[in-house]
């Protein structure tokens, strides 16, 4: 009894220190509304619409099962948006364009994103994240969206998740694809209706390449792409930035406006204003100093 219960915490420790884990966002059961109303603990909730966050991001305790694929127990996080998800940023005009509910990764409630960025963005460092459909909260595949990116104070993405129905073949699949900073699209992948999707980013911040790891529900991650360039990323702070995951919501075009607003897709273009969601788990980062996780206890050198 008591050598299995310091064989598993040995084990559980070599599972969770291997790489070592640099911010962990698989969200405890303790994690409750409350704490993400106050921006508490891993999860700065600030980019959303005028309601509390937990209208935006709900904590699914034991009501669904997370990505099989870790053993840390955790709770998925449901991100929506609605008609009210118009994020204002600071004194900027209302981004009338876009539905969006993010979270963003940060030390503590107290911890400064900046200098703890430069700590997740160093070296070779790896992005983790599963996702899934919600049945009841479809997306509207007649729209593109965006669902986990790092941005830098440019505005430009290091890479990006999109998820799209355009470039796809019959039937009708919609498509999960990583892009890399100048937008090209270094893996695609069918969104099923009902499982997991696990990927992870490597970002090497130094030589700036990428390279994509995934893998479909219950399966270990196993590299879907090589090492691939991605040098019109900036090296330094100025490439550094925050690590968003939620839901996106890019416009349509609306033929009735002038070129130049059609243009601003931020401000401009056509929202139906419906419910929306996608559930997350597996969020963490790491560093690949010892390797990537791909599951189970297990690395894999990058
Ligand atoms: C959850 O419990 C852990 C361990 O007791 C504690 O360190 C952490 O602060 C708690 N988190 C929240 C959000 O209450
Ligand atoms: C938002 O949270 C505050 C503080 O918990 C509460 O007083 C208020 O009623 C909430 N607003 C809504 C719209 O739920
Ligand atoms: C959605 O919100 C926008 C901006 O506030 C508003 O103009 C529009 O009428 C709303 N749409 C619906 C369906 O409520
Ligand atoms: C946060 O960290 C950055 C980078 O290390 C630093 O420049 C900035 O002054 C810090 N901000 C605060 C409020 O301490
Ligand atoms: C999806 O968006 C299109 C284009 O705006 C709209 O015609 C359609 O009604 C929307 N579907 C749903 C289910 O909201
Ligand atoms: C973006 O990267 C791809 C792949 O390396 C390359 O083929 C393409 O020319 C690049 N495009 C631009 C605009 O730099
Ligand atoms: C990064 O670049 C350095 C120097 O150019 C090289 O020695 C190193 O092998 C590269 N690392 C990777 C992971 O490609
Ligand atoms: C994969 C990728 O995005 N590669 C591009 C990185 O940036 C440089 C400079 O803009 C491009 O030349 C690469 O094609």
């Amino acid at each position: 009894m008591l050598f299995s219960t310091i064989a598993f915490a040995l084990l559980f420790d070599a599972l969770v220190w291997a790489t070592p884990v640099l911010w962990e966002g698989r969200a405890p059961y303790n994690y409750t509304k409350a704490d993400i109303d106050e921006s508490i603990g891993p999860y700065f909730s600030a980019v959303k619409g005028t309601h509390n966050a937990s209208n935006y991001f709900q904590f699914l305790g034991h009501a669904l099962l997370t990505t099989p694929i870790w053993p840390v127990p955790e709770q998925a996080i449901r991100t929506v948006i609605d008609n009210s998800s118009i994020f204002t940023p600071g004194s900027s005009a209302p981004q009338l364009g876009f539905r969006r509910s993010e979270i963003i990764a940060q030390p503590s409630e107290s911890g400064n994103r900046t200098a703890f960025d430069a700590i997740l963005e160093s070296g070779v460092t790896a992005f983790h994240f599963s996702l899934k459909t919600d049945k009841a909260l479809p997306l509207n595949y007649s729209h593109e969206y965006q669902g986990v990116w790092i941005e830098p104070n440019d505005g430009s993405h290091i890479f990006d998740l999109q998820i799209t129905s355009k470039l796809v073949r019959t039937p009708a699949t919609h498509v999960l694809g990583i892009r890399a900073h100048n937008g090209t699209v270094l893996f695609q992948t069918p969104f099923h209706s009902t499982e997991w999707h696990n990927f992870a980013v490597v970002v090497d911040w130094d030589n700036l390449t990428l390279k994509v790891f995934y893998s479909l529900g219950a399966r270990p991650l196993k590299a879907v792409t090589n090492v691939e360039e991605n040098s019109s990323a900036v090296k330094g702070p100025n490439g550094q930035g925050e690590f968003h995951f939620g839901v996106l919501k890019l416009p349509l075009v609306d033929p009735s406006e002038t070129p130049a607003e059609q243009a601003d897709v931020v401000h401009f273009g056509i929202q139906e204003g419906s419910c929306e969601a996608l559930i997350y788990s597996g969020i963490f980062v790491e560093s690949t100093q010892d390797g990537i996780s791909i599951g189970y206890g297990n690395t894999m050198s990058v």
